[in-house]
């Protein structure tokens, strides 16, 4: 699936050095479960979406670029578009890149085990990719969560 992103256009880079800048540039791959929240963390972010309005956003159909001015890409996923409706990732080609990384965002409120196998799957693909791959796991939606459950979910997480 091809990557991009509406402003990549406006970058002041001469042809040649872009296309090195397009070798070298930071990227960061937003994955995970559908409904774990990514789509909403880059709306908030980027488009000042209020927390409510993230309610009503569509299922995340094909991979959506953002960039920050200080020159970083991020990417968002979709959830299940991978072979066989699994987890769909990004390029291993990337994983070896030191300036990418993968963030694999948990709905903190979804069942634990509907969740992990999503990760055991992303981060299966992923390390048997490239062992050294950045893979950050990001805890999301904690908020409706009682205080044990957020500490229990917490040490789930961490400790697996
Ligand atoms: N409780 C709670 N719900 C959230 C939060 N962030 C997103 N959501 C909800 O999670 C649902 C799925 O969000 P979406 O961004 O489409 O998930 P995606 O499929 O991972 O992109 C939406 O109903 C959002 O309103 C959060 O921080 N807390
Ligand atoms: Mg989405």
């Amino acid at each position: 699936m091809a990557l991009g992103t509406e402003e990549a256009s406006q970058e002041p880079f001469p042809d040649k050095d872009k296309a090195l800048y397009e070798q070298i540039k930071p990227r960061l791959f937003f994955v995970g479960p559908p409904k774990s929240g990514k789509t909403s963390i880059l709306q908030v972010l980027f488009y000042d979406m209020h927390a409510t309005e993230t309610l009503y956003l569509q299922p995340t159909a094909a991979v959506t670029g953002y960039h920050m001015s200080v020159g970083i890409d991020i990417y968002d996923y979709p959830g299940n578009n991978g072979v066989d409706g699994g987890i769909l990732l990004p390029d291993p080609n990337y994983y070896y890149s030191s300036r990418c990384a993968v963030v694999f965002v948990i709905d903190a409120q979804d069942d634990v085990l509907h969740q992990t196998s999503y990760l055991m799957e992303a981060a299966y693909q992923a390390y048997s990719a490239h062992i050294g791959i950045k893979f950050f796991v990001f805890l999301h939606k904690i908020d409706g969560l009682s205080e044990e459950l957020k500490q229990g979910t917490w040490s789930f997480y961490s400790d697996w």
